[in-house]
């Protein structure tokens, strides 16, 4: 059996992918892959010690900060300034984004945006968590502090984007825009080893993942697509199956693989949806399409989306080609209510 191939390996073997030179996409997945592994290890004893919990605090969304969402927000922060590669980060955890003001950040190129656990609430009762991150070259000049602009860059601007699911097995999925790769973490090694390449989004899928406790309040264009969903045999096969864990990562994940739709549409309680643009809507756009999926705000292409604050929220729909066109189908014959 071929020995297993690394994340490092294999950035080296695909340094063409990456326009900017492998060197840097290495080091700069690498201080990911080390801050995952720390994250990981604490997640996987949260059951043990006092770790889970909320820590009574709230972040910039007005939601509970846990013990882990603000351990996980340290110890990535830390892993990227850590390396000469990112000048900054914006995190869902922070209300500003963070300048790097070390020497070795100086004169670094790119920019981090992240949510370092998405789906947080989940911990304390096992359930897949994950984290999300964007990376782009800034745009002002190198050698100067980060400006607002160097973060506020559209989807369709980003040199690589991923995640990491803490699940079952803990997984980095990413795309420098070639292509979709997962490794899995092999604990024995202490490595990430390529698990899944060039990885596909089936065009169409029997899986839609969405909360449905708010449908009453969900566009009526939504609606029927869910009630399409409920009503439809899509093949001899089976019928449309449910599934939503309440963890992007997680039930993105799970569509990516076995075919599905992701929808968080804008609803009252969430009218401009509740997924945050940059570093959450944008990375998992980004891997949609390079996964030759669809990603939109039921209107545009979340690529597309020009940002205006860091922490905006956009109504967001992800998911297998085939779906998202009827999913579109039924958007545009309800437009107007
Ligand atoms: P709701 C987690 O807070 C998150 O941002 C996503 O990971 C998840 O899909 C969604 O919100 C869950 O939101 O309103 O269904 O609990």
């Amino acid at each position: 059996m071929r020995e297993p191939r690394t994340l490092g390996e294999f950035i080296i073997e695909k340094q063409n992918d990456f326009p900017h030179a492998s060197g840097e996409l290495s080091s700069l997945l690498g201080s990911i892959k080390l801050a995952a592994k720390i994250v990981n290890r604490e997640i996987n004893k949260a059951g043990l010690v006092d770790i889970t919990g909320a820590i009574g605090t709230e972040n910039v969304q007005g939601e509970d900060q846990q013990k882990l969402d603000v351990y996980a927000n340290d110890k990535f922060k830390a892993a990227l300034e850590a390396r000469d590669q990112v000048c900054g980060v914006a995190s869902e955890e922070d209300d500003e984004a963070v300048v790097f003001n070390k020497q070795l950040n100086k004169n670094a190129k790119y920019v981090v945006l992240m949510d370092p656990l998405d789906g947080s609430s989940n911990i304390d009762v096992n359930v897949s968590v994950g984290t999300i991150f964007s990376i782009y070259r800034r745009i002002s000049p190198i050698g100067t502090p980060p400006t607002e602009e160097d973060f506020l860059q559209p989807g369709n601007k980003q040199v690589a984007a991923g995640y990491v699911i803490y699940g079952s097995s803990t997984m980095l999925v990413y795309t420098t825009g070639n292509g979709v790769h997962g490794f899995t973490y092999d604990p024995s090694l202490g490595s990430f080893c390529l698990s899944h390449e060039s990885m596909r989004q089936p065009e169409t899928g029997t899986i839609y993942s969405v909360n449905e406790g708010h449908y009453i309040r969900f566009p009526m264009g939504v609606k029927m697509y869910i009630k399409y969903c409920q009503e439809n045999v899509p093949n001899e096969k089976r019928p449309y199956t449910s599934r939503y864990i309440g963890s992007l990562v997680a039930d993105f994940h799970r569509n990516l693989i076995k075919g599905g739709i992701y929808l968080y549409p804008s609803s009252q309680s969430y009218p401009e949806g509740k997924l945050r643009l940059l570093y959450e809507a944008n990375p998992i756009a980004f891997l949609a399409e390079q996964a030759g999926g669809v990603a939109t705000d039921g209107k545009k292409r979340i690529l597309d989306l020009e940002p205006t604050e860091l922490h905006q929220r956009v109504p967001f729909f992800a998911g297998s080609k085939n779906m998202m066109q009827k999913l579109h189908e039924f958007l545009e014959t309800f437009s107007d209510n």
